[in-house]
């Protein structure tokens, strides 16, 4: 009735954009993302029979709030599912998701609980199921089962069943670094809930948002089989800018850019004229990730803690999928 798991974060290099079901997490796209291995969540999962609700502790605090419902509303669907109604559970986590460095530890932090709940309750899920059952905390938790480089097949089915991540390469594929760059920011304003629906619901841009993923999704994958970085560098980019695109033809429009934002962008810019391969992704928050190749380490860090605004830059490798203790 014990079971502790440890996942790693992901970033996602074609996005996760949009939901078709709320309720499921069903995604309107098929997304890929590269696990990191400086990020993650370790959770110990335990039911009592003598509990009468959910505890949440998380970095030795007990939880209460929008986090202890969102724990306590997840545990819901396991109960459920292996008809164990009314046994709760202490749930005891620790990030080591910088909160300042603009991952949401919501991927790391789902991937864990599922993966630690359902050890407790002695599920067997495949990791297949697994990953479902993670979509169903956050979207983009499912990716974070598998190490390596890993897509979330959105699937068709009407009951998710068919939505669920595959890995498409391991680990020890590539050596990629993927640099996190702290910017001396404000909150952002917008959640990526709130975000992604107003988007689906009334930007102008978004179907050719969808229309372009395809191909993006092809030639990636194809990019990642044969290790072409700029390839790769160059689609993933391309593909977030898209993304952030479909945030200023929405009703109203909005942006998770800043001025700070716009200066590293430009930095990787200038790195690539002279001939360094680096490229950017920004998720849902000002905060801008760089990939590069491991050669190239000490100029990437160089030119990107001499940017303006920016606060710190964490270093990432490629990261492994989820474990267990
Ligand atoms: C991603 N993002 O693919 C995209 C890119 C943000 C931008 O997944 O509502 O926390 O819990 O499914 O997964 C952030 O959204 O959203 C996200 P929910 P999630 O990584």
């Amino acid at each position: 009735m014990r079971a502790t798991a440890k996942a790693h974060t992901n970033i996602a290099l074609i996005k996760y954009w949009g939901k078709r079901n709320e309720e499921l997490i069903l995604p309107t796209n098929s997304s890929l993302s590269v696990t990191l291995d400086g990020f993650y969540t370790e959770t110990t999962v335990q039911f009592k029979e003598e509990l009468e609700r959910d505890i949440f502790i998380l970095n030795e605090e007990e939880i209460s709030g929008v986090p202890y419902d969102q724990v306590t509303n997840y545990l819901e669907l396991f109960r459920t599912y292996a008809n164990r109604k009314g046994l709760f559970a202490e749930v005891n986590s620790t990030n080591k998701v910088p909160t300042a460095a603009g991952f949401a530890s919501s991927a790391s932090g789902f991937a864990a609980l599922a993966g630690a709940t359902s050890q407790a309750l002695d599920l067997n899920l495949d990791d297949t199921a697994l990953s479902r059952f993670t979509r169903q905390g956050s979207g983009s938790a499912c990716r974070s089962i598998y190490g390596g480089f890993v897509q979330w097949e959105m699937g068709e089915k009407d009951d998710g069943s068919d939505s669920y991540a595959v890995p498409i390469a391991p680990q020890d594929h590539w050596d990629l670094r993927i640099a996190a760059v702290v910017l001396t920011a404000k909150e952002k304003d917008v959640s990526s809930r709130v975000g992604m629906k107003r988007t689906v619901d009334t930007s102008v841009f978004y179907d050719g948002w969808l229309e372009s993923l395809p191909n993006d999704l092809r030639d990636i994958k194809a990019g990642i089989q044969a290790r072409d970085f700029e390839k790769v560098g160059s689609i993933a980019e391309a593909n977030c800018l898209k993304m952030h695109a479909t945030t200023l033809g929405a009703v109203p429009p909005f942006t998770y850019w800043q001025d700070t934002t716009m200066s590293v962008m430009e930095t990787v810019q200038q790195l690539r004229k002279k001939g360094i391969l680096a490229y950017y992704t920004i998720d849902a928050g000002p905060n801008v990730k760089v990939v590069y190749l491991p050669g190239d380490e000490a100029t990437v860090l160089q030119a990107l803690k001499a940017t303006n605004g920016v606060e710190e830059v964490i270093v990432s490798k490629v990261g492994e999928g989820i474990s267990y203790k």
